[in-house]
């Protein structure tokens, strides 16, 4: 029987040949399982993945244990429920952002090229964090091919732009052309998502230039006005970017326990199933599932649920299991 393989497929494969870290190649691995058409025609395939996923697991676990693997030095481990890349042409705002939305203390200087790192910060949303990277700008005197590589395998890249910049059209030609030879989509719902924001927005013009730009451009991206000196937007910002992960934070109880309101969620995919948060607890609760009780927005007061029940974000969980 045909495989059959979608062009996702080939996408998450092509990222896992380009991954340099044995995380970046799990990430790619997890993924191509994930997307693989599940049928007959694949079964062979997805057993070997999952083999190969296996192993790659352990390995990966070994190095962390003895700290041996070998970490080029742009490495950054990956932290908190998802990774957020900002990047763009110079002197956007990209460390601008990780100052206000972190207590990380990049540089922040009114001249381009100020960044030759990238650097991580958290950024806490509610009870969850997300973590925040700033990268050195993307232009021809400065672009190192692991940037790119660093955006393919985020969850999100925030690609910014500052709409008063004489070269932005310059500028975002440059940057579509990088991300086109990569087979980076534009988009907040490709992978990885991507939201394009105009900032500066508050200078003098800046929306007439925001507009201008816009309208140049809107065949290939819908890109939104901004500015990192508005407290308001940021705020939207942290959950515009929380959303875009697309995840449910479900919280747990014992049956006939009170709820521990300073307890952790458990960070799960959207659409995932009571039985699979079960999964994710403990596998004992999960093998000797009977039916589980929901406090939420869709359910409430403890009304009984099965296993197949999508949870909902904030959703309190109590699984009842032999
Ligand atoms: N008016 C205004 N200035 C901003 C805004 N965001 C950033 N800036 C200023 O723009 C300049 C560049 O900001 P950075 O955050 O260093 O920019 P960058 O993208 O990290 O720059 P590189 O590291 O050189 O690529 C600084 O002077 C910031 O204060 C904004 O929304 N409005
Ligand atoms: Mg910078």
């Amino acid at each position: 029987m045909p495989a059959n393989l979608t062009p996702e497929y080939h996408d998450a494969e092509e990222r896992f040949k380009q991954s340099e870290t044995t995380d970046e190649k799990v990430a790619a691995l997890e993924e191509m399982l994930r997307v693989i058409p599940k049928h007959k025609g694949t079964e062979k395939m997805q057993a070997d993945l999952k083999r190969r996923l296996s192993k790659l697991r352990k390995a990966h676990q070994k190095e962390k244990a003895s700290g041996a693997q070998r970490k080029p030095c742009h490495y950054i481990e990956k932290e908190g429920i998802g990774r957020v890349v900002f990047c763009g042409p110079p002197n956007g705002g990209k460390s601008s952002f990780l100052s206000k939305l972190t207590h990380a203390e990049p540089e922040v200087a009114d001249f381009p090229f100020t960044t030759r790192a990238p650097l991580p910060g958290m950024m806490q949303f509610e009870d969850v964090q997300i973590q925040l990277v700033d990268t050195p700008p993307i232009a021809p005197e400065t672009l190192e091919p692991w940037l790119l590589a660093m955006v393919e395998f985020a969850d999100i890249a925030v690609l910014l732009f500052d709409v008063t910049d004489p070269y932005l059209l310059d500028q975002t030609e440059y940057v579509l052309a990088r991300f086109g030879e990569r087979g980076i989509e534009l988009s907040t719902k490709s992978r990885p998502r991507v939201l394009i924001l105009g900032n500066k927005v508050d200078l003098n013009g800046g929306t007439e230039s925001f507009l201008a730009w816009k309208e140049l451009f809107e065949e290939q991206f819908t890109p939104v006005p901004f500015s990192t000196m508005s407290e308001e937007e940021l705020s939207s910002l942290r959950k515009k970017l929380f959303e875009l992960l697309r995840v449910v934070r479900v919280y747990t109880k014992a049956p006939g326990a009170k709820r521990d309101t300073g307890a952790r969620p458990y960070v799960l995919s959207q659409g995932s199933t009571v039985m699979e948060g079960a999964e994710a607890i403990h596998k004992d609760l999960a093998h000797g599932f009977k039916y589980a009780r929901i406090w939420g927005k869709e359910k409430y007061a403890g009304q009984m649920v099965e296993q197949d029940y999508t949870l909902q974000d904030g959703d309190l969980l109590e699984i009842h299991a032999s």
